[in-house]
């Protein structure tokens, strides 16, 4: 049984917040970017998708069609707090296909949080077969008080199935990349939500065995290092 250390949940996200409160220099384009990904065969991998603005946005929607062998697992989209004031968010395949289409918007019309940063992670089932697969999004729009549609630009991601997954300190979602959803993923498996998928060896980033604050700081500290 591993040894979870529990802190109250007020305190952690208190704690999660202070090194994104910076002030970013701004993106020169409005930009939705799917990350790329690494899962293993038939098994499940975590989408994130980023959002560059250099202007205020209060909505976005894309479409994804999935290559042949994924599938989006329903109810898996999250909106990412930071950057989230009271968007929802809205994810299916759409009828007969296999385009996925996400949508977030704000019943209020607020505006979202920070110029960038991860804004929605879902999950996907993964193929069979090892291999490169692209996610192509198509129809992209965002949506700004005084605009019609304000992104410029729409990029794809890739997401490579390979037979073992590499050991990636901070890395506690499994998908190959180290970034703010590792966070709330190694925070929600403090608190007992029983994350999926959660690689408790990349989550334990000073290898003491146990999952606890200090593994959530030093996966912040990854993050606010990188490039
Ligand atoms: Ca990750
Ligand atoms: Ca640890």
């Amino acid at each position: 049984m591993k040894k979870i250390t529990q802190i109250p949940k007020l305190l952690l996200f208190a704690l999660l917040l202070i090194p994104f409160a910076g002030k970013a220099q701004l993106p020169e384009l409005n930009i939705l970017e799917i990350h790329d990904a690494v899962g293993l065969p038939q098994s499940t991998v975590v989408i994130d998708v980023e959002m560059q603005i250099n202007d205020i946005m209060n909505s976005f929607q894309l479409d994804i069609p999935l290559p042949s062998g994924f599938s989006y697992i329903d109810g898996s989209v999250v909106l990412n707090p930071m950057r989230r004031v009271d968007h929802n968010v809205y994810a299916n395949t759409l009828p007969d296909t296999n385009i996925l289409r996400a949508l977030v918007y704000s019943l209020t019309n607020a505006t979202f949080l920070g110029y960038t940063g991860i804004v929605i992670s879902f999950k996907l089932t993964t193929p069979t077969q090892t291999g490169n697969y692209m996610l192509e999004p198509e129809n992209c729009i965002m949506g700004c008080p005084h605009c019609v549609n304000g992104i410029e630009d729409c990029i794809h991601g890739m997401v490579s199935i390979i037979e073992s997954i590499p050991l990636t300190s901070g890395d506690s979602n499994c998908n190959g990349s180290v970034n703010v959803m590792d966070v709330i993923t190694t925070v929600k498996y403090m608190l007992g939500d029983n994350p999926q998928p959660f690689c408790f060896e990349n989550a334990d980033v000073n290898g003491d065995g146990n999952i606890d604050i200090t593994d959530v700081i030093s996966t912040v500290n990854i993050i606010m290092n990188m490039r």
